[in-house]
């Protein structure tokens, strides 16, 4: 009645009377309430977690839920005739982000605060984020996206810091989200912006004048780096970013009365992938200017900090040229050369461990290795593959450092949020107790053979694919079966993540349903994602994607039995309503390609079986699992890693020898997609498979063929595929991100 009596009176109307705009600020302003009486998460020892990308997603569902009044707010609205998901679909979904490490850093920053560890976020407060797609004569179009825009869940805290760009001073605006642990208690993620950035100058899209840093510094996350200017635009935004991070850090622990010579002992730092590197400087740089000496501030930031890889992609590996940080950092310069002098002294004759190389790039993976106390890869399969081939070099230096954190996911919005009615079931059957300590949902088991119990997990599966379905129909005007089978493969486009295997896919059964091969049950093959603005032949795969859609969706031989959809701006929001609602997750990565992955965990999750490749964290799923419960195909690491040692594969050949793959290959330059499509872009497509075809897509063709049918046939026994499903729902725990942060705090931080 309390919470109630409080909504009515922030309204100050009846809650039937409201609209749900209305209703929506006001459960804003109730959360805000609510928030302010949770205590800060205060301790001696504190975690700055520091990141390009916070892939938040929208707040005010998670804060009802971690709160805990979700269910309390649901069922007020309900009573007064009101929807709480309609009035969640009103908030703007902030666009901080990009994918996995985005999202990742968001799931971490629920779990610390859960676990109760002092710990904050820094990162910039982008006021277009990445770019919103827009889908027109089925090709990605760039636009901004206007998250800011209107009410926004931005705290202006009034702390800038002066920040020092190519010899002029800037001063920074420090805005706050609050992060509230799962009736827990409360941590912060800091974004700085420049009060001088100005939105109007954005035109054509996402295009702006490069030059001008005081108008254009935070407008986007990933500005396009094809040419000088945009490169010079992301070093400034980097050192921007952990310039207020070390400042923020050094006046916290002034407050504190903490000895800066022992900052070791108060502060860690992570550094999520390399776009934060220059950490390491800058603060050798503020202590050193505190008076201590830089061989002392050198082993005192290399006990704060900690660096995580995410990709072995040699294009994610950032190096700068010199002149760059020059022009950007002048004042960082004198440290940066001193520690490569250091390396330099310490491992002479190896070029491999300079930080700056003999083309006077700056290896920023290399300096965080040297200067970071740990070095952790994202999954088993990736840590290793960092200890034996990528890193190497550093590894038989350096193996004490060396340590893997297999990636986790939150279950309070990739189950308790996304799927209410699964969480609840569970409630039912085992008890809450897995909310906390997740492991327990492996108690599910006991309901093996219960077919009762089973069925419930059918029937919640179509009822999410029945609201996926009515969200697809309203979104994107396409009529989807909810008696399908449901197979999505959402997550950023890559050639590495091999979407384009998925689409020739969609072609060869396309082309079976052609010629009187009808399945048993009809499919829906779901796509959802973004390429980045200036990839190519990423978004020659949407294309393909977006004429495949129209073809076979219009095609009335064809569409009773296949449809596919691609999401528009695929995002977190959209996320959670699709993953529940599949039956076949795909992550037919290259093996060895893709670090972890995240989605994989999502779709286990929520009872969906995994369609992969023994790449990244599908390795773990299939050991937790076992290999009944999971579909995996394709080469392995060790045989692809080999492949690229030894040149061997050709892609040529695989097309020559094999009819089949000849026919789906060639159909992608056929009439019928050149009648809907771009001839040019399907045709370099077409070339690039069979010519270069640089991810192996047709090195795995026949095998993923193969075992995606066993699969399809496999969903027909529905005792079995029902059974497999709660097995991996119930293994999922592993998969916590709560297990993450505590093996992190475990080996690298030591918060509490
Ligand atoms: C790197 C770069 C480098 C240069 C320009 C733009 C840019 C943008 C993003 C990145 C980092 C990409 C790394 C990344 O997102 N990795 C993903 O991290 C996930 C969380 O660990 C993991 O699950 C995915 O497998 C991995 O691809």
């Amino acid at each position: 009645m309390e919470l109630e009596h409080k909504l009515i009176a922030i309204l100050g109307k009846p809650i039937a009377e409201a609209s749900n705009e209305e209703l929506y600020e006001a459960l804003v302003a109730l959360v805000k309430e609510k928030a302010a009486e949770v205590p800060d998460i205060r301790r001696d020892r504190k975690l700055y977690y520091i990141s390009a990308e916070f892939l938040i997603g929208k707040q005010l569902g998670k804060n009802l839920i971690n709160l805990d009044i979700f269910d309390a707010v649901e069922s007020i609205l309900r009573r007064n005739g009101k929807s709480l998901s309609a009035v969640e679909s009103i908030e703007k979904e902030p666009s901080l982000g990009n994918g996995g490490l985005g999202r990742l850093a968001a799931c971490f920053l629920d779990s610390i605060a859960t676990l109760d560890m002092n710990g904050d976020g820094v990162g910039l407060n982008y006021h277009f984020g990445l770019f919103k797609q827009k889908f027109k004569d089925h090709k990605q179009y760039e636009i901004p996206d206007e998250w800011l825009s209107g009410k926004n869940m931005l705290r202006d805290t009034g702390i800038g810091f002066p920040v020092q760009l190519a010899g002029k001073t800037y001063m920074s605006r420090m805005y706050d989200i609050d992060i509230i642990g799962y009736k827990g208690g409360k941590n912060s993620l800091h974004l700085f912006d420049l009060d001088t950035v100005d939105d109007s100058i954005i035109h054509d899209g996402i295009q702006f004048d490069k030059k001008d840093i005081a108008k254009n510094l935070t407008l986007f996350l990933y500005p396009d780096d094809s040419d000088r200017d945009g490169r010079l635009l992301r070093v400034y935004q980097q050192y921007f970013m952990v310039s207020n991070a070390a400042q923020l850090i050094i006046k916290e622990e002034k407050e504190k009365g903490h000895d800066l010579s022992r900052l070791h002992d108060y502060v860690a730092v992570q550094i999520n992938d390399t776009h934060p590197s220059m950490i390491i400087p800058e603060l050798i740089r503020l202590l050193v200017e505190e008076g201590i000496t830089m061989r002392r501030a050198t082993d005192i930031v290399t006990g704060v900090c900690g660096y995580t890889n995410h990709t072995i992609l040699a294009e994610a590996l950032e190096k700068w040229p010199l002149d760059y940080l020059l022009e950007v950092v002048p004042h960082l310069i004198p440290y940066i050369e001193a520690l490569d002098y250091g390396v330099a002294c310490a491992y002479k004759a190896d070029k491999d461990l300079r930080i700056i190389d003999k083309e006077n790039k700056v290896h920023m993976a290399r300096m965080d290795m040297h200067l970071s106390h740990s070095i952790n890869g994202v999954a088993a399969l990736h840590t290793e593959i960092l200890k034996n081939q990528e890193l190497n070099r550093f590894f038989v230096q350096y193996p004490y450092k060396f340590n893997n954190k297999t990636n986790g996911i939150t279950f309070r919005r990739w189950i308790m949020h996304c799927n209410h009615e699964l969480s609840n079931l569970i409630d039912l059957l085992i008890g809450e107790n897995w909310k906390t300590d997740a492991n327990h949902l492996e108690n599910l088991l006991q309901y093996f053979n219960d077919d009762n119990v089973l069925n419930q997990l059918l029937d919640i599966k179509k009822r999410n694919k029945e609201r996926l379905a009515a969200f697809i129909k309203e979104r994107e005007d396409i009529d989807i079966n909810p008696d399908s089978i449901f197979d999505a493969q959402v997550k950023r486009f890559h050639e590495y993540k091999r979407q384009q295997l998925n689409a020739l896919w969609v072609i060869y059964k396309y082309q079976q349903i052609k010629s009187g091969q009808i399945p048993q049950r009809p499919i829906t093959v779901i796509f959802g994602g973004k390429a980045a603005p200036a990839y190519v032949m990423a978004k020659n795969v949407i294309h393909l994607i977006l004429c495949l859609q129209e073809l076979i969706n219009n095609d009335p031989d064809v569409s009773p039995y296949l449809k596919v959809v691609m999401f528009q701006n695929y995002n977190i929001y959209k996320a959670e309503i699709c993953i529940p609602a599949c039956d076949i997750s795909e992550q037919i990565s290259l093996a060895s390609k893709e670090a972890s992955g995240t989605g994989n965990m999502k779709f286990m999750l929520n009872g969906a079986l995994t369609l992969g490749t023994a790449d990244g964290a599908n390795v773990e799923i299939r050991q937790l699992v076992g290999g009944e419960n999971i579909y995996i195909f394709g080469r392995t690491s060790d045989e692809v890693i080999n492949l690229y040692a030894t040149n061997g594969y050709h892609a040529k050949s695989y097309y020559d020898k094999d009819e089949n793959i000849r026919k789906v290959v060639d159909f992608i330059v056929s009439d019928e997609l050149a009648a809907i499509g771009d001839k040019g872009m399907l045709q370099q497509l077409h070339d690039n498979l069979v010519y270069n075809d640089y991810f192996m897509t047709l090195l795995d063709l026949e095998s993923y063929v193969a075992v995606k049918e066993t699969m399809l046939l496999d969903y027909e026994n529905r005792d079995w595929w029902k059974r497999k499903s709660l097995v991996n729902i119930a293994k999922a725990g592993f998969f916590s991100s709560d297990r993450t942060i505590n093996e992190y705090n475990r080996d690298i931080w030591r918060l509490k």
